[in-house]
């Protein structure tokens, strides 16, 4: 038998291009909504569907859960996959990057960010890419139509020398304190917002710099998932030699209560997340 871990990670991989082929004709809203209470696109819930499908063909796959579904899908086996299965789909709309992204893990659902034993994304960009973090090593993929991973890296991390930030969130709905940490950012590196958290934080990982979606004055708890955003996106920034953060402590030392529980997210340069820890204390 191989290694479960790969085999969940080839999964996602040959899942990927069905995805992304499936996207065209499913732009439009479902009229239910999330456990978040967010509209969902056909696409969003097609995504879900052939995730749950394949990974749960996985004799390790004990469980999956989703940004997608009110509660976890239980199986025989050792491990817990968390996905959002189109992260930024808000981005299909008006034909701009989105992606795929998991985490897995060795304890059931929700768990702390600590039993991540693998994490990674899929980015739906003018081409298709994979980014998987296991072992403190993030490696790069561009993914084939047939699924076939091709490496770009086998080593990824963060540049030494960080460029660009992007922060989510209305400008008025932001804190006296997170307004004053921008002010200093943005004399020293360049905007690139695009509203999808995995495009946004992929031009990071390639430019350095910071991504966050703060706490807002109307939102404290933020707007991004701890379990199915927050966790994996730490888990991949870490590994890459990066950051995460709350805005008080790193994102993988946190549990949520509840599955679709939110969390202020800040991910990049070390440095930037420990200036953000200090104008946020
Ligand atoms: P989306 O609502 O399109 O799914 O997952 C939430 C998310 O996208 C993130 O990918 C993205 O960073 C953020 O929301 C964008 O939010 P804003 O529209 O408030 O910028």
């Amino acid at each position: 038998m191989g290694d479960p871990i790969d085999a969940i990670v080839e999964a996602i991989a040959s899942t990927a291009p069905e995805v992304r082929s499936g996207l065209a004709g499913r732009r439009t809203y479902q009229s239910g909504a999330n456990p978040s209470g967010e509209k969902q696109l056909a696409a969003d819930v097609y995504a879900d569907e052939l995730l749950e499908d394949r990974l749960l063909e996985i004799d390790a796959v004990a469980g999956y859960a989703s940004e997608e579904r009110e509660s976890v899908v239980h199986h025989e086996g050792r491990y817990y996959v968390a996905a959002d299965p189109l992260d930024g789909s808000s981005n299909l709309k008006s034909n701009n990057t989105m992606g795929t992204l998991f985490g897995v893990y060795d304890e059931p659902l929700p768990a702390s960010g600590r039993d991540l034993v693998a994490s990674g994304f899929v980015l739906y960009g003018p081409i298709t890419t994979m980014v998987v973090a296991r072992d403190e090593t993030v490696a790069e993929y561009v993914l084939d139509d047939d699924g076939t991973r091709r490496v770009v890296t086998e080593d990824l991390t963060l540049p030494e020398e960080p460029t660009v930030y992007g922060f989510g969130g209305r400008v008025p709905q932001w804190t006296d304190d997170f307004s004053a940490y921008v002010e200093s950012v943005e004399t020293e590196l360049k905007l690139r917002y695009g509203g999808a958290m995995i495009g946004d934080v992929n031009q990071v990982l390639t430019y350095g710099g910071i991504f966050g979606y703060p706490g807002l004055r109307d939102r404290p708890e933020g707007k991004l998932r701890l379990l199915f955003e927050g966790h994996p996106i730490a888990h991949i920034v870490e590994s890459a030699d990066g950051a995460s953060s709350n805005g008080e402590q790193s994102l993988l030392d946190c549990t949520p209560d509840r599955l679709h529980e939110r969390t202020p997210l800040f991910v990049g340069d070390e440095g930037y997340i420990d200036r953000l820890e200090t104008a946020l204390d």
